[in-house]
């Protein structure tokens, strides 16, 4: 089931998540719902509160593909391959994290917007998995900042809130000011965002 995707400045992407303490049945259910979801709209992460559920849950698939949809490990770390995705994750903790790295972010609650992130390009990542049992994630890459971002929404935080004072007031002033891009617009700029990242990797060869 295809579930609504809460947008900012919606006062419940502010609420903490709390943590699960058992793996439910309907826990299970939210967690296959918001993949769905997810991928319904193209995204590559999404957190529970995003879906109006304030609990410790969030889903990732950043696997790169191409028109058809097939898979591109090449365009993966060699971290990033060894994790095995969609993931489930439960309860996220990082218990390691080191160096430092810039991605260009958007998010699925503030469609049509994105800005330029620093994160921790190497995270380990402790959590339940769709089972009650706790793993270990360690990766680097998309995977990585995902997972922080992803962590973020437990906190009640969004990207547009980690920007310069600047940059994040003149998104929020937009937003209320112009609200969301149509469709359209949001396609036309999901493509210059392809261009600009592939850009980016490109000068860090
Ligand atoms: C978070 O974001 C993320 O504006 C996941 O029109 C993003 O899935 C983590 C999306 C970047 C790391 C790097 C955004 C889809 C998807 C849009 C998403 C849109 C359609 C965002
Ligand atoms: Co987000």
């Amino acid at each position: 089931m295809v579930l609504e995707i809460l947008k900012y400045p919606d006062p419940r992407l502010r609420k903490k998540g709390v943590p699960v303490t058992e793996v439910t049945p309907e826990l299970r259910k939210l967690a296959e719902d918001m993949l769905e979801t997810m991928y319904a709209a193209h995204g590559i992460g999404l957190a529970a509160p995003q879906v109006g559920q304030s609990v410790r849950l969030l889903v990732i698939d950043t696997r790169p593909r191409d028109e058809e949809g097939n898979i591109d490990e090449s365009a993966m770390t060699e971290l990033e391959r060894q994790v095995p995705q969609p993931l489930i994750v439960f309860n996220p903790e990082i218990v390691v994290a080191r160096d430092k790295t810039t991605y260009e972010e958007g998010c699925l609650s503030v469609p049509g917007y994105y800005e330029t992130v620093e994160r921790s390009q190497y995270v380990e990542v402790k959590y339940l998995d769709i089972d009650g049992q706790e793993r270990l994630i360690k990766t680097d890459g998309l995977l990585a900042v995902c997972l922080q971002h992803e962590m973020d929404h437990l906190e009640g935080k969004l990207f547009i809130d980690r920007l310069s004072f600047v940059k994040s007031n003149r998104i929020k002033n937009r937003i209320q000011k112009h609200g969301y891009p149509t469709p359209e617009e949001v396609a036309e700029e999901r493509a210059k965002v392809r261009e600009r990242r592939e850009q980016a990797k490109a000068e860090a060869r």
